[in-house]
C-alpha cells in the first residue's frame, strides 16, 4: 500500500472546522432543556469557549453567530475579543423561526409588511458581517405549510424568490448568501425549501454570490447524501456544510456518532474532488447541540472525529480505486474504501497535533486542562445562553 501519510498530514494541516456559537449555550428538546453549570451566559463567553475548542485541536479557528441569539451592543467589541482569543467571526445565521410574525411565513408570507420585516432581519445581518468581517450569511429558510391547501405552493416560490433577491442585493462584493434546505419541521407538508434541489434552483436564478448549505440531518432517511455532495460539487455550488448526524430526524447529535461511515462517505466524495482544500470554498461548519453532554468536549469530540473521517478519505489509494473501477471490478473497488476506512488514523492525527505543537489527544488534554472546572466555579449568576433551562 502506497504510503499517503506525508500527503494526509500536509492536507489535515490546512483543514479548518467552523463551529456554531450555540453549542456553547443550553439547548434539548420540546419535552425539557437541561441546564449545565458552567455553561457560556453571552457571545463574549461562547467564544471563550470555542477558543478552548481551537487551542485544543489547532483547526477550529471560527464561530458562527446567530442572530439575535448574539445580540451585542457593539460588533466591533466581539470581533476584537475573537481576535484576543485567536478566533474569527465565521457565518453570520439569521433567524426568521421565532417571530411570532413568521408563522404563515417569513420571505415566502403573503403579506409584503411581513416579508419586508423578513428582508430587514438580513440588512441587519449584513450590517454584523460588515462589522465582524464575516463574509457568509447563512439563510436557513423555516417556511412551510402543514396541510395539502393551505397556501398556493407556487406561489410562495415566487414571493421567496423576490425576496431573496432583494437580500442579495444588499451583498457587498465577497459576501456570500449560503442557502440551507430542510425536508420537515417546523412544518409538517411542505417546507418552501425541502431539497438541495430547490435550494440550487433558487442559488443559480440568484448568481455567483448564492451557495447551498448541506446540513447533514436535514435528509429523507434513506437519503445518499454523498451523492448530492457530488453534484453541487460538479456545480460549483457547494457552500457549505453544516455537520451533525441523527438517528431519527434533526437530532443534531455529534457528528459521526451515529454513523461514522456515512460521514466517511461524504468525506471520500470531498477529497475524491479536492473539496478538502482551503481553495475550494467549501466551509466545513457543525450545527449541534449537546443537550446532555458537556458542551467543549463535545465539540472536542466532534472536530476530531471529522479530522478521523478527512484522515481516513486522505488514505484511500485512488490510484487502486481507479483501476478496479475501470475493470468493472466491483468488490475490490469496495474493498480499497473499506480498508481506508478500516484503518486506525489516530496514530496519524497524534503526529498531526505533535507538529502543531497539540497534545496528541485533545479531548483528554482538555479534561486535564481545569478549564472546565474553572467555568463552573467562575460563572454564577446571571443567565445561561440558549434554550430557557
Ligand atoms: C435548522 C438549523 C439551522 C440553524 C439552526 C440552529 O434546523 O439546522 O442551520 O439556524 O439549525
Ligand atoms: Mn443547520
Amino acid at each position: 500500500m502506497p504510503d499517503f501519510r506525508a500527503a494526509a498530514l500536509e492536507a489535515l494541516a490546512t483543514q479548518t472546522i467552523e463551529l456554531p456559537s450555540w453549542a456553547f449555550g443550553n439547548s434539548g428538546t420540546r419535552f425539557k432543556v437541561f441546564g449545565q453549570p458552567g455553561v457560556a451566559r453571552d457571545p463574549f463567553e461562547k467564544l471563550e469557549d470555542a477558543a478552548q475548542v481551537h487551542a485544543h485541536t489547532g483547526v477550529a479557528p471560527r464561530v458562527s453567530l446567530h442572530i439575535p441569539w448574539d445580540l451585542v451592543d457593539d460588533y466591533g467589541d466581539l470581533a476584537a475579543s475573537a481576535r484576543d482569543l485567536g478566533v474569527s467571526i465565521g457565518a453570520i445565521n439569521s433567524n426568521l423561526f421565532q417571530d411570532d410574525e413568521y408563522k404563515l411565513g417569513s420571505l415566502t408570507h403573503a403579506d409584503p409588511a411581513v416579508r419586508r420585516r423578513a428582508i430587514d432581519h438580513h440588512a441587519q445581518c449584513i450590517e454584523v458581517m460588515r462589522r465582524t468581517g464575516s463574509t457568509d450569511l447563512k439563510i436557513w429558510l423555516p417556511d412551510g405549510t402543514n396541510y395539502p391547501g393551505q397556501d398556493d405552493l407556487r406561489e410562495r416560490q415566487e414571493r421567496l424568490a423576490d425576496s431573496l433577491r432583494q437580500i442579495y442585493a444588499m451583498l457587498d462584493p465577497g459576501h456570500r448568501i449560503l442557502l440551507e434546505y430542510k425536508f420537515f419541521e417546523p412544518y409538517f407538508y411542505a417546507m418552501d425549501i425541502p431539497d438541495w434541489g430547490t435550494s440550487l434552483v433558487h442559488c443559480l436564478e440568484l448568481g455567483d454570490q448564492a451557495t447551498v448549505v448541506l446540513d447533514t440531518g436535514h435528509h429523507a432517511p434513506g437519503t445518499n447524501i454523498e451523492f448530492i455532495v457530488m453534484q453541487l460539487l460538479r456545480l460549483g455550488r457547494l457552500g457549505a456544510f453544516d455537520f451533525n448526524s441523527r438517528n431519527y430526524a434533526d437530532d443534531d447529535l455529534i457528528v459521526g456518532s451515529a454513523d461514522p461511515f456515512q460521514l466517511f462517505r461524504i468525506m471520500d466524495e470531498i477529497v475524491a474532488q479536492g473539496a478538502h482544500l482551503p481553495a475550494s470554498g467549501v466551509t466545513f461548519m457543525l450545527d449541534q447541540c449537546h443537550n446532555l453532554e458537556k458542551k467543549i468536549p463535545g465539540q472536542i469530540r466532534s472536530v476530531m472525529n471529522v479530522q478521523e473521517a478527512t484522515a481516513k478519505a486522505l488514505l484511500v489509494d485512488r490510484e487502486a480505486l481507479r483501476a478496479a473501477q475501470r475493470a468493472g471490478e466491483v468488490l475490490d473497488a469496495h474493498s480499497v474504501l473499506m480498508d481506508a476506512f478500516s484503518t486506525d488514523v489516530r496514530p496519524l492525527l497524534a503526529e498531526l497535533r505533535e507538529q502543531q505543537g497539540l497534545d496528541a489527544d485533545p479531548y483528554a488534554a482538555y479534561a486535564r486542562s481545569g478549564h472546565q472546572q474553572r467555568i463552573e466555579r467562575e460563572r454564577v449568576g446571571g443567565r445561561q445562553a440558549g434554550w430557557g433551562a
